[in-house]
């Protein structure tokens, strides 16, 4: 039983982390396919984000006096290659001054290559609909390797592609905003190609990199425990939508990143193929997201026949009042070092994230971020439940 007063043990060496994505946190990204829709009007407008462009040094040392030991972050491929092929030194000096930064405070670093944004002049082109998008992004990972790949410890090539591939293709919310059937498909194969890609040429240069993908999981549970049609299409929803794409990637991964935030309870429906069905008894975050942190534990023992390590590259809660976040996070810790106990090799947690950020298309209003901002004048201040990274032991 995990009461207020129990402390967390996690394994000597194990990273405790935050996460980050460059569009909603640093401000005026201006090349990309976000900023133009933005500016259209079709999206809320990022602006300064949290002007962590110029704030990162503050954002880091914020992690530390937290108590964590390792951020991921993600490189804005829109700055450093602003034209087809034309890449942009400053923006590399920039990204090195951030990467030198996290190991002087002895923050291991993870980075993400592509989280949802896209060159504007590769979203023109097609993006990754097209191959041009699989070659372009082969191209973009060579030229990190080669220009910031020794200041990276752990590489993350796309961030939750099979989610991206739906917010952006089937469901339109996403630029380019469509609403196909087929294309996500398509879009998706093409993603499990970049990420092939990509990590060849990351291994050409630098053959002992670790490498993998943030992958989006659910745990997914029968509606009627005992009723044969909730239970198919549960397990169908579980390996298409959990082991897919790993197993796709399987031989070009050297980790397993894990994000988790949702659980659904799913009941078979004639017409639609399956419903989502609420639970009352569940908290929920400000999103109406249900929090679920037994299915952490349950998913990471799924992931075990990969035999790879395991990081949890994200997982958090949207809680303006900060009232549920301390709770939350010690409870899916809890549930990772019964995975640990279990002989799982999971070797950190990125809490999603380190700052309140620019949600996407619901803008700034959900608050995930350990630390507060005011987006007004860019005042930060440490949210009270950040408390609980003390309480950690690390035996
Ligand atoms: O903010 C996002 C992040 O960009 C990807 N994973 C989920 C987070 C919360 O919605």
């Amino acid at each position: 039983m995990l009461t207020r007063e129990t402390k967390i043990e996690l394994p000597k060496g194990f990273l405790l982390g935050a996460a980050s994505s460059a569009h909603q946190v640093e401000g005026r990204n201006t090349n990309s396919d976000w900023w133009e829709y933005e500016q259209m009007g079709r999206l809320p407008k990022s602006g300064l984000a949290a002007d962590h462009y110029h704030r990162f040094a503050e954002d880091f040392q914020l992690a530390c006096d937290i108590g964590l030991n390792a951020m991921r972050i993600s490189l804005e491929w829109s700055r450093i290659e602003p034209e087809e092929g034309k890449w942009s030194i400053a923006e590399i000096e920039h990204y090195k001054k951030v990467l030198r930064k996290l190991k002087e405070l002895n923050l291991t670093r993870m980075v993400t290559l592509h989280h949802f944004t896209l060159p504007k002049w590769l979203a023109d082109g097609g993006g990754f609909e097209t191959k041009r998008g699989v070659q372009a992004f082969a191209r973009f990972a060579w030229f990190v390797a080669q220009n910031l790949g020794s200041e990276i410890d752990l590489w993350i090539t796309l961030n939750e592609p099979e989610l991206y591939s739906i917010l952006a293709y089937q469901r339109g919310v996403f630029p380019p905003f469509r609403r196909k059937i087929l294309t996500p498909f398509r879009v998706m194969r093409n993603l499990i190609q970049a990420h092939k890609a990509a990590f060849r040429a990351i291994k050409s240069v630098l053959p002992h990199s670790k490498i993998s993908i943030a992958k989006n999981c659910v745990w997914f549970e029968p509606y009627r425990d005992r009723n044969f049609y909730d239970r198919g299409i549960t397990w169908l929803a579980n390996r298409m939508g959990n082991h897919y794409f790993l197993e796709k990637i399987r031989k070009q991964t050297d980790f397993i990143g894990l994000n988790y935030y949702f659980y659904r309870s799913i009941k078979f429906d004639a017409r639609n193929g399956y419903r989502v069905m609420n639970s009352e008894a569940l908290p929920k975050s400000d999103m109406g997201w249900q929090t679920y942190p037994q299915g952490i534990y349950y998913l990471l023992r799924q992931y075990k026949k990969y035999q790879k390590p395991i990081y949890i590259t994200e997982n958090g809660i949207a809680n303006a009042a900060d009232d549920m976040r301390s709770d939350f996070i010690k409870q899916h810790l809890h549930w990772v070092r019964k995975a640990v106990d279990f002989g799982i090799d999971v070797r950190g947690y990125f809490y999603w994230s380190l700052t309140d950020t620019y949600e996407w298309e619901a803008g700034f209003g959900p608050k995930f971020g350990l630390v507060e901002v005011d987006f007004e004048t860019q005042a930060r201040r440490v949210r009270d439940s950040t408390k609980v990274f003390k309480e950690i032991i690390f035996s």
